[in-house]
């Protein structure tokens, strides 16, 4: 990661090496906080963060379930972002907002804690590598199961929660793959560590449903919203994890990943790298986050270059 000049941070623009917290801070403790993960793209049209207001409330709804205000509304950290691209001189970048219970109490009990903001963003290239964006992936089921709505709430994008990820990631990597795909608890295919999945069967394309333990992803609805306009039937229904094995086509989205597609299922391929309507999807997705097709321009809140005067 690049330092940048500046992080926003509850209220202030600070040197990006002062954007620091109190080793006592409740979610250091307790994973007490929530994020998000936004891009901005050089488009046509200028820097545009995509999706920023689905992007932000989210973060406020991911608060909320874990019972924590945010002090500012999804506007005003929309046009904080805004302000921390310009100020940083970026165009395209990776947006990381966080929202967490700060210093003041330890102990379980969380509400007398106050909520801290911060929003940071640098330059961040294609997450699962730019040969895996192109190719494909290779992925291993994970023996962790996604966690369940019985112990979490898989809806909403909170930072403990992701201790589930991280051991499904670590467990891929070292066994040589580049992505975990997560069952959950009933055995059917519910993310990757930090995605979610597509598969493409008989040209229907089907995704699992929200009802199910998944984030809901801003990219996943951009996927299905692009896919309908092109006449593509789309499905939300679970995918048994023997399915799996008769997919003509299997990729991932996310804002970090975008559309990535996988080649590979615990060693049995599934398409020789990336698959066709896979491909089609990709391209629709790099037009509309770069600005190229006007019906989706709706979806990009374009950044002022122009510096702040105080700056
Ligand atoms: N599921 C999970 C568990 C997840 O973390 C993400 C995003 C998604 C699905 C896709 O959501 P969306 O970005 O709205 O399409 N993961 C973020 C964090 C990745 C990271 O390594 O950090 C992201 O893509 O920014």
């Amino acid at each position: 990661m690049e330092p940048r000049e500046f992080i926003w941070q509850n209220g202030e623009f600070v040197s990006w090496n002062d954007a620091r917290v109190h080793v006592l801070t409740h979610a250091l403790h307790y994973g007490t906080g929530v994020f998000e993960g936004v891009r901005a793209y050089d488009s046509e049209l200028g820097p545009a963060i995509f999706r920023g207001k689905a992007h932000f409330d989210r973060l406020h709804k991911s608060a909320e379930l874990y019972h924590m205000q945010i002090p500012q509304s999804p506007a005003e950290l929309l046009k904080i972002t805004k302000e921390l691209i310009t100020r940083n001189g970026l165009s395209s970048c990776y947006i990381r907002p966080v929202a967490f219970r700060g210093y003041g109490e330890i102990g379980l009990f969380p509400l007398n804690s106050d909520v801290d903001v911060a929003i940071a963003a640098w330059e961040w290239g294609a997450y699962l590598g730019e040969e895996g964006k192109s190719k494909g992936i290779r992925t291993k089921i994970s023996k962790w199961r996604r966690m369940s709505g019985d112990s979490f709430i898989p809806q909403s994008k909170a930072n403990g929660q992701y201790l589930n990820s991280v051991l499904a990631k670590v467990e891929s990597h070292e066994a040589g793959y580049d992505e975990a795909i997560l069952l959950d608890v009933d055995d059917n295919v519910c993310e990757g560590s930090g995605e979610n999945v597509f598969v493409v069967k008989d040209g229907t394309l089907i995704t699992p449903p929200l009802s199910a333990p998944i984030l809901e992803g801003i990219t996943r609805d951009s996927i299905m919203t692009i896919a309908r306009d092109l006449d593509i039937e789309v499905v939300e229904r679970n995918i048994p994890r023997d399915e799996l094995f008769e997919v003509d086509e299997f990729f991932l989205t996310g804002t970090a990943a975008e559309i990535c597609p996988v080649r590979e299922v615990d060693d049995r391929a599934i398409t020789d790298g990336c698959g066709e309507i896979t491909a089609v999807l990709q391209q629709k997705y790099d037009d509309a986050v770069h600005g190229r097709l006007p019906q989706y321009h709706g979806w990009l809140d374009v950044v002022s270059m122009e510096k702040p005067a105080q700056v």
